[in-house]
């Protein structure tokens, strides 16, 4: 196939769900700098994601978050159906919130009081009834639980309460249904976090049921930690449900995907495409991004995520599998590294403004955003109202 094809048929399939809290005011620990064009609803959620779909073509469907975008439950729900014919995206994944309220001080599915575990998994059992309404497939589950001070939390019992309320919450999916599994090393924890790893993440899904699988979100590792590795190893396994895509220099910093290792991100979708050539079948994974951004204008911030994941994962579709397996199978170290290093090198800009025209979209998303007006339209029209801010950090 052609490089250009190859492209083409790359991009056809590559599909990227945004974050609803991506578009909201947000900050770090120490204080949030607000934008007069944050999203303080649900509704202006869905008009900057309609945007972004608008202007990319590929990012149909919003994550939503049960406590910022839905506080009354399914019966906040009701309303999606509307959001999305007048916006033109999907409800995406659920992601319920059992770290915020006080009661979560020590945790949720690890909590030693039986009824604090029993509340976060109603929580969790009420977002696979929400996800049903809206029509979505994944439950995403994050957990904050962990521990400050060594000798404070009982480490194995803590699992055990893990496992009884995933496979209760499991139980409650409908057919067709995922829960996905997040890790996560450290923070809030400063000691142990019950799911820090993608071990920890496998072992509970597989506890949970069938229908579970681990997600993987890039800025979730230690420094110099092989994230492919670990991909390839779920892929192997048909665990991996998802990825949450965001960049990290120093911890779980949410920076732009590939703005500081872009061959890292390579990397890791060299192994779902080598995968998919070698199995002959694509891989069931959920690309999600999972950045909010204090400071780059938010529905620019997200236009530049999408631009850069569909040019490393154009890149890794230029990869030779057939001359790669060769050079493996000689152990012709340098001819198969520079199978993937001349893939990277590869501009894939032209051909990915081909495939954009080709889709009747921008050939630069980015530069007509800027020239649409919408951001200086929503500048004046929210800027305009009492400063509100939402839940989120
Ligand atoms: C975590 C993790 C989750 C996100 C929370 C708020 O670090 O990335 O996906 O929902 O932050
Ligand atoms: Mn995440
Ligand atoms: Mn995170």
């Amino acid at each position: 196939m052609k490089q250009a094809d190859r492209v083409f048929s790359a991009l056809d399939d590559f599909r990227i769900e945004l974050p609803s809290w991506g578009f909201a005011n947000t900050g770090t620990r120490f204080g949030k700098f607000l934008q007069p064009a944050a999203a303080t609803t649900i509704e202006e959620k869905f008009s900057d994601a309609g945007q972004v779909h608008a202007l990319t073509g590929v990012c149909p469907t919003l994550a939503l978050h049960v406590l910022w975008d839905l506080p009354d439950g399914v019966s906040s729900a009701a309303d999606i159906d509307r959001l999305s014919a007048r916006y033109g995206v999907r409800a995406g994944s659920i992601n319920p919130n059992v770290f915020q309220d006080q009661h979560y001080k020590h945790g949720s599915f690890g909590n030693p009081d039986p009824g604090v575990r029993a509340a976060a998994e109603r929580h969790v059992i009420d977002s696979i009834g929400i996800a049903s309404v809206v029509k979505s497939r994944d439950i995403s589950l994050w957990f904050a639980d962990g521990s400050n001070y060594p000798g404070t939390a009982n480490i194995r019992q803590r699992r055990g309460w893990f496992i009884d309320a995933l496979r209760a919450s499991h139980a409650r999916l409908a057919p067709g249904q995922r829960l996905l599994m997040e890790y996560k090393p450290f923070e809030p924890a400063f000691y142990h976090t019950d799911i820090a790893d993608w071990g920890m993440a496998l072992l509970l899904a597989r506890a949970a049921g069938p229908q579970a699988r681990v997600l993987v979100d890039t800025g979730h590792h230690y420094l110099s930690q092989n994230i492919e590795q670990i991909v390839a190893w779920l892929l192997a396994e048909n665990m991996l449900g998802g990825f949450h895509f965001n960049d990290r220099r120093y911890a779980d910093d949410d920076l732009t995907l590939g703005s500081i290792d872009p061959y890292q991100v390579f990397r890791i979708f060299h192994e779902i495409r080598s995968y998919a050539h070698e199995t002959g079948g694509e891989p069931d994974i959920a690309y999600m991004v999972d950045q909010s951004h204090n400071l780059k204008g938010k529905i620019e911030a997200m236009i530049q995520t999408v631009c850069i994941a569909q040019e490393l994962y154009a890149k890794a579709s230029l990869v030779d599998h057939a001359a790669l397996a060769d050079a493996q199978r000689q152990t012709d170290l340098v001819r198969a590294e520079g199978l993937l290093q001349d893939a990277f090198a590869t501009d894939v800009r032209p051909a990915i403004r081909d495939w954009r025209t080709s889709k009747k979209l921008p050939a630069d998303p980015q530069q007509a955003f800027r020239e649409s007006g919408y951001l200086e339209r929503i500048t004046a029209d929210r800027g305009s109202r009492a400063a509100g801010v939402s839940s989120y950090a």
